[in-house]
């Protein structure tokens, strides 16, 4: 691989304890499987697959609430210890599994850094309730919420920093709750719904988001919710919502993470194998990898650890 890309070591999360429906706990094995590493290796990147984890049950059906916060909750203290784990100077790639592992992941991260990093959170959806405000009950709409030190310290509580609400944002929501809505107000997180991003466009957006979550501190990530990506064009998900993220636009997007040497650490959730038999969304998984994770550009070889921001205001 090219001695300009960073060094990705990905780790799968096999894990949909957080989700209504068990498919995407398949999806580190069938991107594993399919052309995902080959594409990676052609774009590139310089990616290894360190190991996947797996939960102790495989379906939440059976669960009350309190036992699917502690299965999910325990699950992502494993997360957050193998992603504190990495060796220092790899770009962790998480591939889920569905989101409620993004509770580990970026505590994880954190740990890395020594502080909480910044995030940009892409997703249809805004993953913000807690046990006491969830309509579902299902505990992949609650990471967020976790993340930023709100609801059950099952999920809360993982050990790491907790997210700076000013350097946490959210792109690419159209489904939301009333409860979960006021909280990301409350806390003050800045929230791109899908009508600006129709409105603005994904690219000035995108730029706004890089300002917001590599301000104040270095080192920010993104957490990619393939349901952000509009289904007509990726249907193997397991909560599409329609009037989504053009994907081609989010290719162009992702490739500016390339010129962000403080940009630390990548995950992508809810894929669905089983929705996927001609790998449609698979082909474009590989396609977002690749653009965020490849080669960097020449002009960064010699930049500075925080590369100036890539809006043109
Ligand atoms: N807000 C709803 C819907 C949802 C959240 N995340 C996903 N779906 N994938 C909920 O279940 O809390
Ligand atoms: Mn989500
Ligand atoms: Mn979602």
């Amino acid at each position: 691989a090219a001695g300009n890309a960073p060094r990705v070591h990905i780790l799968g999360a096999a894990c949909a304890l957080g989700a209504p429906h068990a498919g995407s706990a398949h999806a580190p094995s069938a991107l594993r499987s399919a052309q995902l590493m080959r594409s990676l290796i052609a774009a590139g990147v310089d990616a290894q697959w360190v190991d996947t984890l797996h939960p102790v049950a495989d379906t939440n059906d059976a669960f009350d609430m309190r036992t699917r916060l502690e299965l999910n909750g325990a699950f992502a203290r494993t997360l957050a210890k193998a992603v504190a784990a990495l060796p220092a100077g790899v770009l962790p790639f998480v591939l889920g599994g569905d989101h409620a592992i993004a509770s580990g992941t970026w505590r994880g991260v954190g740990r890395r850094l020594g502080h909480a990093p910044g995030l940009i959170w892409i997703d249809a959806h805004l993953d913000s309730h807690t046990a006491l405000t969830t309509h579902s009950g299902n505990i992949h709409g609650m990471p967020l919420a976790a993340l930023l030190g709100e609801g059950d310290p099952a999920l809360a509580a993982i050990a790491g920093p907790t997210l700076d609400p000013q350097r946490t944002c959210v792109i690419g929501a159209r489904a939301w709750e009333a409860e979960e809505h006021a909280l990301l107000q409350r806390l003050g997180v800045r929230v791109f719904a899908m009508d600006e991003v129709r409105a603005r466009g994904l690219a000035a957006v995108f730029c706004d988001a890089l300002d917001i979550v590599r301000a104040g501190a270095p080192g920010f990530g993104l957490s990619l919710d393939l349901d952000a990506i509009e289904p007509s064009t990726l249907p193997a998900v397991t909560c599409p919502e329609v009037g989504g993220i053009d994907p081609a636009a989010l290719v162009a997007a992702l490739r500016h993470l390339r010129a962000c040497e403080d940009f630390v650490a990548l995950e992508l959730v809810e894929y669905r194998p089983d929705l996927d038999p001609e790998g449609d969304s698979a082909h474009w998984i590989a396609a977002f990898a690749a653009a965020a994770l490849g080669p960097r550009p020449e002009r960064c070889k010699s930049a500075m650890k925080r590369a100036p921001s890539l809006c043109q205001h």
